[in-house]
Formats: C-alpha cells, structure tokens, sequence
C-alpha cells in the first residue's frame, strides 16, 4: 500500500547520489544506442587465446578516447537472466528473487527510461531477432513505454540465418539499418544479441577463431561465439561511423550475464591459470560496461558498481536528474556513488570485502577476513535494498508514485505487431 512507498521512498532519499556538474548533461540530446552483449564477461577484454585476442573490437572500442570502460562493473541478474538484466537498466529495480519480474510484473505501472525519455522528444525502440512473447517482453516493453519493438516479426529469419535463441547477430545487424533509419532523432534504442548464448553453437566456416583447449566444450566454444558477436558489433559500429551516428550517439555496451556458470570452474581455472573456486567465481561475474559519450574524455573506471546503476548514469549524462525517480542504483560517476554491489541472491561485492553465503573474503587479495562491524552494515544496506526494491515490484508500488512532470505510461498506446505480416 501507499505507506510501503512512503518507505520506500525515505529510503531512496538517503541513498540518492546527486550528478556531477562536470559530467552531468554531457550527452544532452544525444541517441542512445545500448547494445546487449549476450553473455559477455569481462574476463574476455583483452583475453588471448593462443597468442590472439579473442574480441579484438571490443577490445580497441574500450580504448576510443571517447569510451569510459568501467571494469569493476557486474551483473547483479537472478533467474530472470537477460530480462533481469534490461529490467535493471530499464528501471534501477532489482530482478525479483524467483523467476522473472518481466513475466511475472510485467504489467506493472513503471517509470522506466523510455517513457522518461519519450516524454522529452526521444522515440525509443528495441531490435532483437527473437519471437517477442520470449521473456513476455511485448508486455514489460508497453509497461515501459517503449515505442516500437522490432522482434523476429519484423526480420527475414531465413533458416540458414537462425540459430539457437534466434537471428543470428551479422544478419540481425544488417537487418536492423534500415528500421533505426526509419526513426526519428533523438532516439533510445537497444540491440539485443543473441549468437553468443549457451551452449555455444557456431558452424566452421563462421568461426574465425580455433576453440579453447579445456576439454569442456561450452567453454571452449564460448571463445568462438565471442568472436562472432564482436565481428559483428564491429560491423555495426563501422555502419553507424558511415551515417554519423556514431558522432551523435551515447553507445552504451554491456555483457547481461555470466555465459560460464559456476559449473564449469574447472574449466576457468585452466582458462584463467589460476584456481577458480567460489571467491574467484565471484570476481567472475564482472561484465563489460563502455560509455562512449562524443566528445567526452574516457578512461579506465575501476569504481565498482552493477547493472542497477545504468540507468541514473545514463539519465544523468542526459540531464535529466533522477530525484523524483524510485531508483536503487546510483550514479557510477558520482562522487557519491555507492560502491557496494549486491548480488541477486544478496551475496555482495564492494572494493574491500566480497561476501558469499557468510564466508567474507579481502576483494583485492582473495584472503578470507573475519565478520566486523563494517560487514554488518554492508550485509544489512544489501539486504534493505533488495527487500525495498523487491516490495516495489511485488506490491506495483510505482502506481502510487507521481514523480513530478512525468505522465503514467498508457500501455494501450502499444502495438508491436508488423503491419506488412
Ligand atoms: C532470448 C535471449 C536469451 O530472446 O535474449 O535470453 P537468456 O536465455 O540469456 O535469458
Ligand atoms: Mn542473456
């Protein structure tokens, strides 16, 4: 009820990182281009395998001088996977503990980033070569006011181009031109990948890169999928260098979830030389955050911080404050972001100590310290947040919330169906 927001939101006013007025508005007006890098982990930036680097374009797009890479940056999804990850940088709110808050709320009253935006001019959209019923994401989209959604109806899904989860990526991008230059400017749009998915699938004659050598064949794979979706983010980018939008674009890549689960450790140990138990698994669930903002200076970011942080930090660059918003990420730019990074399943990691089921662990040395006082609270902040965001979509809180100068999304507005099919 109405006296849970009001929890809520005392909450979210001690919590709130104001923006930084150097960077703040810094992409103001800019697209958003998002590309979803399916199960990228950050292990995988300037990884080489047999003497090669395995993404060679991701891995000079973190050098653009432009591109802020952040590389103490993680997953925080749950059973949701990759509709936790975009419901977390939809909206900073956590995935929900069991399940998939897409399928289970995804009819919700949200305040998410593209019906922020569209309020202000922008025309958002999603691109991803899958049936749009997966994940129930044609019912979260509407909720989130996203404007169109280019799902598998809009796609020529050739069989010989379709594999595992859907189109594959070079034909999904090549596809996808001219639907993005059909919109109008400014936009947010967000290109989800699928090809790099377990278990890994590639045929010869598209792998250009051998397998690993582990024995364990996803893993092995997982380098040859890499390698696939970095030729064709690479292609991309080159497409989006050719029509200028690359200098008038905010592009923002992200890996949404592990692609090696715990179950493989063995394998990692051999991957990374060194011995992969649950401390190290841990550090594991790091995933690749670039912002390149045109003609801001980038850098290496080493703040820790997660998926539920996106957003603010988006919106700030934007200029758009995010006060009035129920938010449980901060600002990574901040100079009061919050470096503690709460796992789904309330595990955390913050730069001095990882907890993971009671046992705490030295973040920097891998060493094993005991529980003090600071541990506590950082236990208890993690746990708080979880349960208050958790509330918030349990109890479709946000119908309640009328931040200033937004208009509640009407979801009957939406329909993402081709006309032409
Ligand atoms: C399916 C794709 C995969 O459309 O986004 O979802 P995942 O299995 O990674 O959650
Ligand atoms: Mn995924």
């Amino acid at each position: 009820d109405t006296s849970d927001l009001t929890d809520v939101l005392n909450y979210e006013n001690s919590m709130y990182a104001k923006p930084d007025p150097k960077t703040f508005g810094k992409a103001k007006g800019m697209n958003v281009i998002y590309i979803h890098l399916e199960s990228m982990q950050n292990f995988m930036i300037d990884y080489k395998l047999n003497g090669e680097e395995v993404t060679p374009y991701l891995n000079s797009f973190v050098k653009d001088k432009n591109t802020m890479y952040f590389d103490n940056f993680f997953h925080q999804t749950g059973q949701g996977k990759t509709s936790d990850a975009e419901f977390m940088l939809e909206n900073s709110l956590f995935g929900l503990p069991q399940g998939s808050a897409f399928t289970t709320n995804g009819g919700n009253t949200y305040q998410a980033a593209p019906a922020i935006l569209g309020q202000k001019g922008y025309e958002s959209a999603v691109f991803h070569g899958n049936n749009k019923t997966f994940w129930n994401r044609d019912e979260a989209y509407k909720s989130f006011g996203y404007d169109n959604f280019f799902d598998a109806g809009w796609y020529d899904m050739n069989e010989k181009d379709v594999q595992n989860y859907g189109l594959k990526d070079k034909p999904f991008f090549e596809q996808s031109k001219p639907m993005l230059e059909n919109m109008k400017q400014p936009f947010y749009s967000k290109f989800i990948t699928v090809s790099h998915h377990f278990p890994y699938p590639i045929s010869e004659e598209e792998a250009t890169i051998g397998p690993h050598t582990t024995g364990d064949g996803s893993v092995d794979r997982y380098f040859q999928t890499a390698r696939y979706q970095d030729e064709s983010v690479e292609g991309f980018m080159n497409y989006l260098k050719e029509t200028g939008l690359y200098d008038n674009s905010v592009i923002v890549m992200y890996g949404d979830h592990y692609g090696i689960s715990e179950n493989h450790n063995d394998a990692m140990s051999k991957v990374l030389g060194k011995e992969v138990g649950s401390f190290e698994n841990a550090q594991l669930q790091r995933v690749p955050l670039m912002i390149r903002v045109p003609g801001m200076e980038g850098g290496v970011k080493h703040q820790y911080g997660g998926q539920i942080d996106l957003m603010p930090t988006l919106m700030h660059l934007l200029g758009i404050d995010t006060k009035d918003y129920v938010q449980f990420g901060t600002d990574l730019l901040s100079p009061q972001h919050q470096q503690v990074v709460p796992f789904r399943n309330g595990n955390f990691v913050t730069p001095e100590v990882t907890g993971i089921n009671g046992k705490y662990f030295n973040t920097v040395t891998g060493e094993p310290v005991q529980k003090n006082e600071m541990i506590t609270q950082t236990e208890e902040q993690v746990e708080t947040k979880l349960k208050l965001s958790d509330k918030v979509v349990q109890g479709d809180l946000l119908r309640f919330h009328k931040p200033k100068g937004f208009k509640k999304v009407d979801r009957s507005k939406y329909n993402y169906n081709n006309p032409e099919k």
